[in-house]
């Protein structure tokens, strides 16, 4: 009986120590995610234009080359977003759609909508 008390106290103990190298094991790459995930959040949030009523907000953007600007209506009426010298141009964006477009090259690129046109806008590429 002494002798199964104490194959059953080490037994025990084997588990507790796996599982407090387990645990941490587990919730490491879970943390580890999530802060990955945290930075590109705040990374895109300063990447950002946002349109609402008819304005594309910050008008004017300055980014890095290499960088990704995403476009984002917030009307509920459609916009797209048009490149002046034509590198680029979004479907129409319904509310709540994106565009994404990566500046590869330093310049100055001037936009607005193809459907209002008087809404202008200018991302500063360096
Ligand atoms: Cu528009």
């Amino acid at each position: 009986m002494r002798i199964l008390i104490t194959h059953f106290r080490a037994a025990a103990a084997r588990f507790a120590i796996s599982r407090s190298v387990i645990v941490p094991m587990l919730i490491g790459p879970i943390i580890g995610a999530m802060l990955a995930a945290a930075s590109v959040a705040a990374q895109d949030a300063t990447n950002v234009v946002t349109i609402d009523n008819f304005t594309f907000t910050p008008p004017e953007l300055t980014v890095a080359v290499g960088t990704t600007v995403k476009w984002v209506n917030h009307d509920d009426i459609p916009h797209v977003v048009v490149n002046k010298d034509k590198a680029f141009r979004s479907k129409a964006l319904d509310t709540d759609d994106s565009f994404s477009y990566t500046f590869a090259s330093a310049g100055t690129c001037d936009y607005f909508c193809a459907l209002h046109p008087h809404m202008v806008g200018k991302v500063i590429v360096k």
